[in-house]
């Protein structure tokens, strides 16, 4: 058992457990320096290179996780959509998913077909750790891969115009998608458990710009049976994460989540009010204040851990990922803050 997952299970202790959502990636020079000789698809597909780039965060702090190098998108080239991280543009599919015939024509392959090299980079990470911190396994959510899958680019550059646009004037095919992709992500979750990953992570980043009505409708119920399945198949902790959802936490708090992360744009006794059952958060300080000053960290990371008192339990965490301007220094002293807490 660790202090990480203990605390996902409500387990209260005097200190708070802290790891970084892109705890790997470019904020590092010796990331960098991998990323310099090898595309970011090189890096996810290759378990030595995907293995190395997991540990380097966890070399360097005392982190009481880590998690996979791989990306939310990697398992949708399986599918049959022809994905590339762009420079400077970041992830473009240039097939994207518009009609009931290019739903019908995606693959929903098994993941020793599709992400293989994902499952032997846990394991070769799992066996260098020997148990001495566990491994978070993540996957997205249904409606953020939609987004990605039908716009073709980053989702926010277009207000999710075309994936709005298919969910109400073609719900048919929108379900169709859903269900494809909740069997895809059950495998793949479950794949990743199976391969040494004692929690898990969902990712709904685009969840934000969709209301309530259409969250009951559209996203909810896809959520519910990936959450249920892999929950009946793994015993391990599922952490649910989104940003800019505060609004509807009413709602997600009624997912069988163990957990939530929480960005910065609501405080913690908020969340958890919203929330409404007695579950731990993950998070939650303001990513561009972490690049920004070190001093105002500490008074902010001080603030954090004091309104997580006074939930049942907290694992500090930022709102989103470390940005790539983020000083090393910050971040090293972020954790050593946390670890020197007591609650
Ligand atoms: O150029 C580079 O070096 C690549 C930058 C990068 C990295 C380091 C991308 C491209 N993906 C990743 C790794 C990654 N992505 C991890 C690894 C583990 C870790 O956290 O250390 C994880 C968990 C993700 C998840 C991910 N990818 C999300 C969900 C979390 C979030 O940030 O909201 C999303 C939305 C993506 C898509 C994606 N991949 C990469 C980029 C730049 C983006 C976002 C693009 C956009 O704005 O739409």
């Amino acid at each position: 058992m660790s202090l990480f997952i203990d605390t996902l299970k409500g387990k209260r202790s005097a200190e708070t457990p802290i790891w970084l959502m892109r705890q790997a990636g470019r904020y590092l020079p010796e990331y960098r320096a991998l990323r310099e000789k090898n595309s970011m698809l090189q890096m996810v597909q290759t378990p030595e290179l995907a293995c190395e780039v997991t540990l380097q965060p966890l070399r360097r702090f005392p982190l009481d996780a880590g998690i996979i190098f791989a990306d939310i998108l990697t398992p949708l080239i399986g599918m049959g959509v022809n994905l590339e991280f762009k420079k400077g543009e970041g992830p473009v599919i240039d097939n994207p998913i518009r009609t009931v015939a290019d739903v019908t024509r995606l693959r929903v392959p098994k993941p020793e077909e599709n992400v293989q090299y994902t499952l032997d980079a846990i394991k070769l990470v799992v066996k260098e750790l020997n148990g001495k911190t566990p491994l978070i396994g993540f996957s997205g959510a249904p409606f953020t891969l939609s987004s990605y899958l039908i716009e073709g680019q980053s989702p926010g550059d277009s207000d999710l115009r075309h994936t709005k646009g298919l969910m109400v004037s073609n719900p048919e095919a929108w379900h169709e998608l859903q269900e494809k992709l909740v069997t895809l992500c059950v495998e793949y979750l479950v794949a990743q458990v199976d391969a040494g990953c004692e929690s898990l992570q969902i990712f709904d980043s685009w969840l934000g710009y969709v209301g309530p009505r259409e969250y009951d409708q559209f996203v909810q119920p896809y959520l519910v049976k990936i959450i249920e399945q892999v929950k009946a198949r793994v015993n391990v902790p599922v952490v649910f994460f989104a940003t800019s959802v505060s609004s509807i936490f009413p709602r997600l708090g009624k997912l069988p989540a163990d957990a939530f992360g929480v960005d910065w744009r609501i405080s913690l006794p908020d969340a958890a009010k919203l929330i409404g059952r007695p579950v731990p958060l993950q998070g939650n300080l303001d990513p561009q204040l972490l690049a920004a000053s070190w001093e105002y960290v500490e008074r902010s990371a001080r603030a954090i851990l004091e309104e997580a008192a006074t939930l049942p339990a907290h694992i500090f965490n930022l709102g989103h990922g470390v940005l790539q301007y983020t000083p090393v220094e910050n971040v090293q002293r972020l954790i050593e803050f946390v670890k020197g807490h007591r609650r």
